[in-house]
């Protein structure tokens, strides 16, 4: 494992390949038609989970100095995550006992009603961005309803996984429930999405690599969720909050390096307040500073070489293209060399049609597109593929809602923007973003397989 920090490698771990993806699918296996999990009562698998949360929360700050060197994220952020991470299994720990199903009136003499059933093997494929809290909520929501796991982390960002799932044992899951298995992409991720003896795929990354994953889904007949990142909206209104606006605005697009799937990417102000929002907007900038994990300055390194390359592809066409850079960040004097650096930008106005204002870029840049009227802004903030979260800012709580109802996203936050929202908020896309929701109690409902039973009394 490199340190996106300085470059430098600082730990390793192994090369998984298809024989040991088989091997762990057959461990998952047995876990499930053998062990004692799927016949465990939801309250005692509920306990379990809570306690593998108290566990991380009792080891949170050697689990965010993990996080925070794996990923380069300044130690703060990766405090949140791993936070979020052990929240995630007291939120499923508790919700384990409450998941049932209906009874449904049929005809006299009938009774009808619904299971809720584990799938049995989930696959799970985690990106390097929040590798912590993409685990917990799969993990926590597919163990919950009594499926076993076999899950491939990304090659980039993994000790975390690796670390929590070993406390999951500690916490009392039996073995062979949870198993991890390390590698590239090509290679052992894409084992486990084609490995015939899995019964459902989640995956978090690319959309190219969300096609491959949908296919191999489909070959096998099992279910997919789909989570492909966004190319999400800000919309300002003139009448909004806009001290209140501003901090959170830019926030949503600097956090973790502008690495997250929800990052508010691009801001629409209206046009008689364009001027100000760029003025505001360059001071804040300007300030931006980032650096190495543990000097916790607004951003740290991007996760490798080619995702700050990738950055900086889309920073000089940009630039060719004319579209005016309103502010750049700057990089910390001591910065270790060899880290991989990308200063916080905001450009505008961005034209609709230019890639900066299509294309998720997954680097700290803000595009700015002005609109004219609320038609307009509502047109502008669903003119890319995706659809993953919105922002809407106004003091006006009918406008607010007309255009939270036109948008199209799987999250609108009114006067807020949480980026991905909590632990308890549904969370998925439309569209290029992929489709299924985790998180929240929704997540259940996608980890288990509902089972109609017809009984005769009559
Ligand atoms: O993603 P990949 P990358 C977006 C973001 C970023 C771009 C590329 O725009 O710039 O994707 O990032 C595994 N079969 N997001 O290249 O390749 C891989 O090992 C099975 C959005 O890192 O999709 C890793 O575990 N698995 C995003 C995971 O897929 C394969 C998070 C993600 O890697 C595979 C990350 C294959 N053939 C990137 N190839 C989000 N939605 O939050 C790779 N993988």
């Amino acid at each position: 494992m490199v340190s996106p920090s300085d470059g430098l490698p600082f730990a390793r771990v192994p090369r998984c390949d298809a024989a040991d993806v088989g091997r762990a699918v057959v461990a998952a296996r047995r876990a499930f038609e053998d062990g004692p999990w799927a016949r465990t009562s939801a309250l005692e698998r509920g306990r379990i989970l809570s306690r593998l949360g108290e566990l991380i929360r009792n080891s949170s700050e050697e689990l965010a100095e993990i996080e925070a060197r794996d990923t380069g994220k300044p130690i703060r952020q990766a405090r949140a995550d791993i936070a979020a991470a052990g929240r995630y299994f007291e939120f499923y720990g508790g919700a384990a006992d409450k998941m049932h199903g209906d009874t449904i009136p049929v005809q006299e003499g009938f009774l009808a009603l619904t299971l809720r059933e584990p799938h049995g093997v989930v696959g799970s494929i985690v990106p390097w961005n929040y590798p912590s809290q993409i685990m917990a909520r799969v993990a926590g929501a597919a163990l919950a309803m009594g499926n076993t796991l076999v899950m491939k982390p990304a090659e980039e960002a993994c000790l975390s996984v690796i670390r929590i799932a070993e406390l999951a044992l500690a916490a009392g899951l039996p073995a062979g429930c949870w198993n991890v298995v390390t590698g590239y992409g090509e290679e052992a991720g894409a084992a486990l999405a084609n490995h015939p003896g899995i019964d459902f795929i989640t995956f978090t990354g690319s959309p190219e690599v969300g096609a491959l994953i949908q296919s191999a889904a489909a070959k096998n007949h099992v279910g997919c969720t789909l989570e492909l990142g966004g190319k999400s909206p800000q919309i300002l209104f003139a009448d909004a909050d806009l001290d209140a606006a501003l901090p959170v605005i830019v926030n949503a697009v600097i956090q973790n390096g502008g690495q997250t799937c929800s990052a508010g990417s691009r801001l629409l102000v209206e046009v008689g307040i364009l001027p100000k929002i760029c003025e505001l907007l360059r001071i804040r900038f300007r300030s931006l500073v980032a650096g190495a994990h543990d000097r916790d300055l607004d951003l740290g390194g991007l996760i490798s070489a080619r995702q700050a390359a990738r950055v900086e592809a889309f920073v000089e066409e940009a630039r060719a293209a004319g579209i005016p850079l309103i502010a750049e960040g700057s990089i910390a004097p001591d910065a270790p060399d060899g880290g991989f650096y990308s200063p916080a930008r905001v450009f505008g106005p961005v034209g609709p049609g230019e890639r900066l204002a299509r294309e998720e870029v997954f680097g700290p840049v803000l595009s700015v597109i002005p609109f004219a009227d609320e038609g307009e802004a509502v047109k502008l903030a669903n003119a890319t593929d995706y659809g993953l979260v919105a922002g809407v800012w106004t003091r006006d709580g009918q406008k607010a809602m007309r255009v939270a109802r036109k948008v199209r996203a799987g999250q609108v936050f009114v006067n807020s923007y949480g980026a991905g929202g909590g632990v308890e908020l549904p969370f998925g896309g439309f569209g290029k973003s992929g489709h299924g929701r985790e998180k929240g109690l929704e997540a259940l409902r996608e980890f288990s397989a509902l089972k109609t039973v017809i009984f005769n009394h009559g």
